[in-house]
Order: structure tokens, then sequence, then C-alpha cells
């Protein structure tokens, strides 16, 4: 449609999107493309679209959907409100965070650490590390109960470091982080979609020796990839299996029964030559009822701990099938309708649609093509496939910056010998789009409101702010059958991915529970100490050169206006906060000590240092809580040795 809008006008597309007639042009070929006026954008609920096509959420207005965003190597996870695009809220989770002290309160320290490996945990302490301060954040996914969203839990991966995390979505915050032994760079990762969560499937990237200590690595061919099944209630590792080829993405079936990943580099080379020669790669489908029978069964070795079953190609067992799929195929993405899985090409410009009832006869000796019951060609990179719930999907084109809105039954009409064309509409997106998301396209409830478009670049789509630019976030409308961009959002690093599910599915809290787990040793410490945390009252604690220090917050003051301390002591600040009012959050930062925390209305945090520097340190409230917040402080007193 925008091509058509460009010829009309006999304008640049920039002109047209940014001049003054992109109101009328848009206007005028959404009416003529999709029957979609500007009164049917304007119609119906809070979320329309103004007559320049701009995505409308009124100040005060409250959005239709959330939205959980990746932001890859910024290692967070963020709260988009959908359709107004505005972030809502920032989940620190693998990286550190000034604002709220993730990574530096003894809290987040305990949920960051506890599950690592004691590899990991032997190389921070001799890198004098508190904690890996990075993470590559690629795939929040929510928790699933009979095909749709629960709002229990978010799943989400770490390439960089190796693990999975899990946000508790009451208080929107994590609270078990494990790192995934044997494998190397969690990537794809999906939760089990029926009849619930239950599993959460993470792939491990890279291949490496399966037992990585320095006595296999130049056996390149040795090298495995591994793919893992967490227990999502539990945060441990079921069992794991050997694959053959590179994991990179995964998506779980609607009916409970497989997993399946794309594989490239079915060459299994190191280097990127050897990586792409081949013009085949493949996906591998997981059987979970004959894995678990062989777990049962007692076919496994353990590793670090995990029971590693073997999946390779060459090992013929029956826990995995092999499709061939044409070069380098990326995202996997299930249709809502539960019938099919695309696998999108990259380098080949198809999407691949696999047939999910089709599998058992492949496991059952069939040849594996056999499962492929389409293969659109849709333009140049397909990377990611999202769906409308009405048989229609929409596919990025990286290459091409476009995205594609097909026809899925025409597809496999087509692939079948018909003469149809499956290709409905394309439209410009700015630019190189990586993955792409429609409201609750992920589940079985897929409602074909709103189309996200993650792109890697923005060019010249803002304001330039040096070398280094935003991404671009576009929303588009797919509302009757429309295909129109309508808001541009510039991120920071980088959306990978993105599930916007329904506001109705996500209920946090907006006060802590006093006996919340997050901050259950402050609570036993406090016990031993003969402190009621819920009493709000303060104490000192001298034990040997440990001091600890409780205190509560009341808007707007500690209940502690001084504590004193020597040069030397090992001191550990508890702050309960007793406020429990909506949006009370207070904070507690030591001066010069590089400790900051925030202690959310009912919660309570701690921090750990050395008091190193005799002297008067003031400490004081970071988030804005009251007319009186500047005044919100005390002093710490630093006796000299
Ligand atoms: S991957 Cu980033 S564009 Cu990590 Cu889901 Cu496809
Ligand atoms: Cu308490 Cu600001």
């Amino acid at each position: 449609m925008s091509d058509d809008n460009k010829e009309n006008a006999g304008l640049s597309r920039r002109e047209v999107l940014t001049g003054p007639l992109r109101g009328a042009a848009l206007m005028g070929t959404a009416a003529a493309v999709g029957g979609v006026g500007a009164a049917s954008l304007m119609a119906g609920t809070a979320a329309a679209a103004d007559a320049t096509g701009h995505a409308v959420v009124g100040p005060g207005e409250l959005d239709d959907y959330y939205g959980f965003w990746s932001s890859g190597q910024a290692g967070e996870v963020r709260i988009m409100g959908v359709p107004s695009m505005r972030e809502l809220m920032r989940i620190p989770v693998f990286n550190r965070d000034s604002a709220t002290g993730w990574g530096s309160t003894n809290e987040s320290l305990k949920i960051l650490n506890e599950n690592l490996t004691d590899e990991t945990k032997d190389f921070l302490a001799k890198s004098n590390m508190k904690t890996y301060d990075n993470g590559d954040l690629h795939h929040p996914h929510m928790s699933f109960t009979d095909g749709t969203y629960d709002g229990r839990y978010l799943f989400m991966n770490d390439k960089a470091n190796s693990r999975v995390a899990r946000i508790r979505c009451d208080v929107m915050k994590p609270d078990k982080i494990i790192e995934i032994p044997n494998a190397s760079d969690i990537h794809g990762l999906r939760p089990q979609k029926f009849p619930r969560t239950g599993y959460v499937f993470a792939n491990g990237e890279h291949r490496i020796p399966l037992v990585n200590d320095g006595t296999n690595m130049d056996d390149v061919a040795g090298y495995v990839s591994i793919f893992t099944a967490i227990d999502g209630d539990t945060m441990e590792i079921a069992w794991q299996v050997m694959v053959s080829g590179n994991l990179d993405n995964v998506d779980a079936d609607y009916q409970g029964k497989y997993a399946m990943s794309s594989c490239y580099n079915s060459e299994e080379g190191v280097t990127l030559s050897d990586m792409t020669e081949a013009e085949m790669d493949h996906v591998v489908v997981f059987d979970l009822a004959r894995i678990e029978a062989a777990v049962a069964a007692g076919k496994f070795e353990v590793h670090n701990g995990v029971k590693v079953l073997d999946g390779r190609k060459e090992a013929g067992t029956d826990l995995t099938v092999y499709i061939p799929i044409p070069n380098s195929p990326h995202g996997v993405n299930s249709s809502p309708d539960g019938k099919y899985v695309m696998i999108n090409g990259k380098l080949s410009p198809t999407v691949s649609i696999i047939q999910w009832d089709k599998i058992e006869a492949v496991f059952g000796g069939a040849e594996p093509r056999s499962a492929v019951v389409g293969e659109p060609e849709l333009g140049l990179g397909p990377l990611h496939t999202a769906f409308n719930g009405k048989g229609e999907a929409y596919t990025t084109l990286f290459l091409d910056s476009q995205m594609a809105h097909w026809d899925i039954d025409k597809a496999v009409r087509h692939y079948g010998g018909e003469d149809v064309d499956y290709i409905i509409q394309k439209t410009d997106v700015m630019y190189q789009p990586g993955h792409n998301h429609t409201t609750m396209g992920e589940t079985k409830e897929a409602d074909g409101k709103w189309l996200i478009s993650l792109n890697k670049f923005s060019k010249d789509r803002f304001l330039n702010v040096g070398p280094l630019k935003p991404e671009n976030d576009q929303l588009i409308n797919i509302q009757d059958g429309a295909l129109e961009v309508v808001h541009d959002g510039p991120t920071y690093a980088e959306p990978h991915d993105c599930i916007m599910v329904r506001a109705d599915i996500v209920n946090p809290v907006n006060v802590w529970q006093r006996d919340d787990p997050m901050w259950a040793d402050a609570r036993a410490q406090a016990e031993a100490d003969g402190v009621i945390l819920e009493d709000g009252h303060d104490e000192v604690i001298r034990d040997g050169n440990k001091v600890r220090v409780y205190m509560y917050s009341s808007a707007p003051v500690f209940s502690l206006e001084e504590f004193r301390v020597k040069e030397g002591d090992e001191v550990t600040v508890y702050v309960t906060n007793i406020d429990d009012v909506d949006d009370l959050t207070h904070g507690f930062t030591m001066g010069n000590h590089g400790v900051a925390m925030e202690i959310g209305p009912q919660a309570t945090a701690s921090a750990t240092f050395i008091a190193t520097r005799p002297g008067v340190h003031w400490f004081y409230c970071q988030w804005f809580c009251h007319a009186l917040h500047m005044e919100m402080r005390g002093r710490m007193l630093v006796e000299p040795a």
C-alpha cells in the first residue's frame, strides 16, 4: 500500500511519511486497499488511531496490552504499553541497575548467584566479580495454561552467560536465575504451551565438547549442542538432549507432544565458510513422551548433575527426528490454530510450513520432508513469522526491509500444485526487521489487532544522536485487513523479541506482602538477632567486626538518623519500608560507597559493604517519595580504627 502511496502522490516515501500530506495519503490508500478509513480506526477502544494513522492512547488512558520486550545485550526486560508504545517499566534481570540496586543488594545477588555452577562461582571469585555484570536477553515468554498465557511467570534466556531466568508477574521481579551446565550460550527459549508450562525449552547455541575441561578441544567433530528442558515450576533442569548442528530458535506445539528447534551449521563447522557450505540445514523435533520414557528407562549419562540423552543424528535414537530445511533456518513459529509451525529461511527466501500431525509418521520412519506441506517464497531474509488468528501470517524480511502478509492455506495449496497467489500485501519497515509479533499471536487466542516490527536499524528516522543509533520498533495496524505502519518507537539495545499480552491476563500487586520470599534471608537473620522486621523497629547489632543495621522507612524519614560503626567493619544495612501506600517506594543510597537500593512499599532490602572510610557519610532516599524527600536522610559515622 505504501508503494501505491508513493506512486500516487509522486513523492518519496519519506516525504509522504513525514510531510503534510501524510494523513490524507494514508487514509486514501488505507481505504483503497483494505477498506479501513480513519473512522473505523478511531472507533471502538481507547486504543484507536488518529486521522494521521498514529496509534492513540490519550493521557491518562490505559493500554489494551502489556508488551514484554527483550533488550538483548542490555540484559533487562522492558514493559511496554501497546498500542501507545509507551515504556512503562524496566525489569533488571541479567544486568546491574543503578536505580533499584539489582546486582548489588543481597536479595538480588542471591537470586543471581545461587544457581550458578561451581566452576562459575570459582571464576567469579578469582576474577573479583560479585556476579556477572552483563547478559544477552533475547527471548521473553510467558507461562501458558491450555494454549494461552496465564499471567504467572515470564521466562527468558541469557545467551552471553548461558542462563535462564524467571520473573514473577505478581511483583515483576526475577525470582530464579539458573545457569545451564553442559550447554554453551542459551539462545532460543520457549515454554510448553499445552497442557501447561510445564517445561521451558532452552537451546544451547554453540557446540562445545560435552565434558568441556580442556582435554578434548581439538576434536571439533565431537562438539555437541545441548537442548535443555527446565521444569518451569521448580526451575530445575529436567533433562538435556545432545543435538547435531547449532541450535537456534525453538517453539512448542499446541498438543504437548513436541518441541522443535531450527539448526544452522548442519556442516558442524567452526568457521563462517564451513558453516554456510551446505544448501540444506535442518530442524530437530523432540518427542517429549519418548524422551521421558528414555529418562525413566535410565538411558542417559549424568554430566554436572544433569541427565543427558543422545539425540544426535548419527545416534539414531527415537528421541529426535531431523527434517531438512533450506539454508540456515532461523525463527520457529507455531500457528495459533495448532496445525502448523513456520520455519523461517534466513538465507533462503522461503518459509517452510511443517504440519505438526505429520511428525508422528516421520518418527515412524516416513521420509522427513513429508511433514513439509508448504514453502512459500516471500522475499529476502525471512527471519520470524507472526499470526492474526485468521489463517494469515506476517513474515519479516530482513534484507528487503519489508513485512510480508500472506495466506497460509493458499501457500499450502500452491505447494500442492494449485495456481494460487498466497501473498496478500507487503509494506516497508524501517529498517531490517528481526522479530515481529502480533497481539496474543503466540497463543491460541491470537486476535489480529496489532503487529510489531522490531527493526535493527533506525538510520534517518530520528534526530541524530551520534554514531550509536537507536533501533526502531514500528507498530503496524493489522485490523480489518490493513497493514499500515502507524508508529515509530526508538529503543535502546536491543529488542530481539517481545510478546503482547491482553491486559486482563496480567495482574500485578501494588504493595508487597510482608512474608514475601524475596527477603527470606533478611527475615531469618533479623529473627536470629531478635529483631522483628514487621514491627518496624530499629537496632544496630554488633557481631565481631560484622555490624547489622536494621531500620525502617516511613515517608519522609528513616527510623535511624545516625548509626556508628568502626573502620573496617563489614556493614549490612536492612531497610524495611513500612509505608503501605501504592506508589510509595523509598530508596537507600549510602553516599560514596556504591550502594543504592529500591525498597518497595512493605518490602525489605539489604546491602553489605566494608566501612573503610572514617568520617561522616550521609545516606539518603533516592526514590522521590514526599515533599520532604530531600530531607529523608541520615548519617553513618565511621570511627577511625
Ligand atoms: S533471534 Cu534476534 S532477530 Cu535471538 Cu530471536 Cu531472530
Ligand atoms: Cu523516601 Cu524519597
